[in-house]
């Protein structure tokens, strides 16, 4: 009678679809009220000798079940773990709309385009090393030791003489060092000075231009076209200015201010009233500094621009040093 009882047991086993419903098995055929605690008890009722075989019975069909158990059990849960992980793949080859691509920072785009416009007019474009000596930074530039302008481009030193560049001046002096004149180059790159606050960083990006003539013929009026078509091409229809300054490795020397970008000229906050933004500095190069680099019977002109300030000035940016934060949301707006 109870062969038959436990058959149905067997076969509730093989037909168990989920983990769930072997456990309600186990708990009603070896649960405290199950079918085999039953059929114990049953047995107390027997002869002795009906008693050992039906034990002998009961303990055979007990771990019989069991492992039929364990052996669903583990079956089932494989397949669920299959079918989950099936269910949770990822199709990596999926289309996704939502793809962003990258961009030039305004500061390399603006570079670019300072570069564009000297390479069109056959300047060479020649880079540098950032770490300088003490020589092709300054004392060639008409800077000597203990000189006052030198504070103006306070840097970083490293021992022996060795220094994080303040211009990129020292790639012409190089050049000038290495090439025989006639000179058509533009130096461009990071710069690095003792300086930080709305309009400063201690790192930024320059170019620098130098034209040498080995006939001696150049003139302020060269440097004069030149920038003022430079300047319209970066900043469109402006008005172009050129006034008096002062710079160690030129003479004379001028600071350039275009009309201001944002008033028109009127005058405004960015402009201080005054309806001109200064952009440039350039001038003859000194006689000292051809000297240096021993060159004789030339004449040159230089220049030197912060591509910072054009970025800011071409993007209507407030604060230079956003241009270095790496925040996305301002990156983003120049797609
Ligand atoms: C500025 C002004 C300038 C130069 C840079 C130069 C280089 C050599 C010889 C002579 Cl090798 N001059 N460079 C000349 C005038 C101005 O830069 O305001 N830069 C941000």
């Amino acid at each position: 009678m109870w062969v038959s009882l436990l058959r149905e047991w067997y076969d509730a086993i093989k037909e168990a679809q989920n983990v769930e419903r072997v456990e309600e098995i186990r708990i009603a055929v070896f649960g405290k009220k199950g079918v085999l605690a039953v059929e114990f008890a049953k047995m107390k009722s027997a002869s002795d000798e009906e008693k050992s075989k039906i034990a002998q019975d009961l303990n055979t069909h007990k771990s019989a079940l069991m492992n039929e158990l364990t052996q669903r059990k583990i079956v089932l849960q494989t397949l669920e773990l299959e079918a989950n992980m099936r269910a949770e793949a990822i199709d990596v080859s999926m289309y996704s709309s939502r793809s962003e691509s990258g961009a030039l920072h305004p500061v390399m785009e603006t570079m670019d385009r300072i570069v564009e416009y000297f390479s069109s007019m056959n300047f060479a474009v020649k880079t540098g090393t950032m770490v300088e000596d003490d020589f092709n930074n300054f004392e060639a530039l008409n800077l000597p030791k203990y000189h006052p302008a030198r504070d103006m481009q306070d840097t970083f030193y490293f021992k022996d003489e060795m220094l994080l560049r303040t211009h990129t001046s020292p790639v012409q002096i190089r050049t000038m060092m290495s090439t025989k004149p006639p000179i058509r180059m533009i130096a461009p790159g990071a710069v690095f000075r003792r300086d930080y606050d709305i309009t400063h960083t201690p790192m930024f990006h320059q170019v620098e231009g130098l034209l040498v003539d080995a006939q001696g013929k150049v003139s302020f009026a060269n440097l004069k076209f030149i920038l003022e078509d430079f300047l319209k091409y970066m900043f469109g229809d402006v008005d172009v200015r050129f006034r008096p300054s002062f710079f160690p490795f030129t003479e004379p020397s001028a600071e350039v201010d275009i009309s201001c970008v944002f008033c028109k000229g009127k005058g405004c906050r960015v402009c201080s009233k005054t309806g001109w933004l200064e952009v440039l500095g350039c001038g003859i190069v000194d006689p000292n500094v051809f000297e240096a680099v021993k060159y004789e019977n030339v004449s040159g002109y230089a220049f030197g621009l912060g591509v910072e300030r054009f970025a800011m000035l071409i993007h209507h940016i407030g604060d230079l040093r956003s241009l270095f934060e790496g925040d996305i949301k301002l990156l983003e707006q120049f797609q």
